[in-house]
């Protein structure tokens, strides 16, 4: 898929009540916010068109906006957070995303946009603490007429599916070890992220560039093999709350 649209949500002052397992600290708001700032100007230098929404300090987490859709070349689907405290953070989504895309919801269950993984015409699908089989129902009811495959995957580690394996071109995924094992990947090569850096799993493809966090030197030797354009962001207040490069935006 070409991507040549994003859409982000300045982190809100209040980004450091958000929810997270992570015992890194609370995040420095305005660090956080220069880091939203140099991720915003990575997708801008790689040519997308970018939509920069408001901060949204009723909702500290509302800056992850990948989680509250799916977006795909036939439509956008809204997803239903798993999270009560994020189940707000659609109804701001939508007339965005309406601007570019036919609207479809969810009638049924729970959904992160965290826990799926679009590869051409497959979908990969988090069974997670946010996602549950209600809503992966549902989203199938969606996308299946489409003529996309959906493949379940249980998530045991990390927040969401994409906390852990991402699409980084060449028909590779980067994952990790436990991942690499289900059946649902055999299609694809694998680079194996190790146990220390499993945070650079989720490293986001655009238009055949890398966008990996810094300071994770190994994976990004890795990556380097692949022969695409790297390009490393600094991470530090974004993993703090559980997030990672891909939670920041939403692209098509
Ligand atoms: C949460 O726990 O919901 C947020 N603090 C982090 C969400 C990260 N989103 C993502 O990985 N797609």
């Amino acid at each position: 898929m070409h991507y040549t649209h994003a859409i982000l949500r300045i982190p809100a002052s209040t980004c450091g009540d958000g929810l997270t397992t992570a015992v890194l600290g609370k995040p420095d708001a305005q660090l956080t916010r220069l880091q939203f700032n140099a991720y915003v100007s990575v997708l801008s230098d790689l040519g997308l068109t970018v939509t920069v929404l408001p901060a949204s300090p009723a909702f500290p987490d509302g800056h992850f906006v990948e989680d509250t859709a799916v977006v795909m070349p036939e439509l956008a689907i809204i997803t239903n957070p798993g999270a009560p405290s994020r189940a707000g953070e659609t109804a701001s989504m939508e007339p965005e995303l309406a601007r570019f895309k036919s609207i479809a919801h969810l009638s049924s269950g729970h959904m992160d946009g965290g826990d799926v993984l679009m590869i051409d015409k497959r979908f990969f699908v988090g069974l997670s603490n946010r996602t549950d089989l209600a809503g992966i129902a549902a989203f199938k009811a969606l996308v299946e007429p489409l003529g996309y495959q959906v493949d379940v995957i249980e998530v045991n580690g990390g927040l969401h599916l994409k906390s852990l394996v991402n699409y980084v071109g060449r028909n590779t995924l980067l994952l990790d070890k436990n991942s690499a094992r289900h059946r649902a990947f055999a299609d694809y090569e694998h680079l194996i992220v190790s146990q220390e850096e499993e945070y650079a799993g989720n490293t986001l493809w655009i238009n055949d560039t890398l966008i990996t966090p810094e300071g994770y030197g190994h994976t990004l030797q890795q990556l380097q093999q692949l022969g695409l354009n790297i390009i490393t962001t600094p991470p530090s207040e974004i993993k703090k709350m559980d997030g990672g490069l891909t939670c920041l935006s939403l692209r098509f």
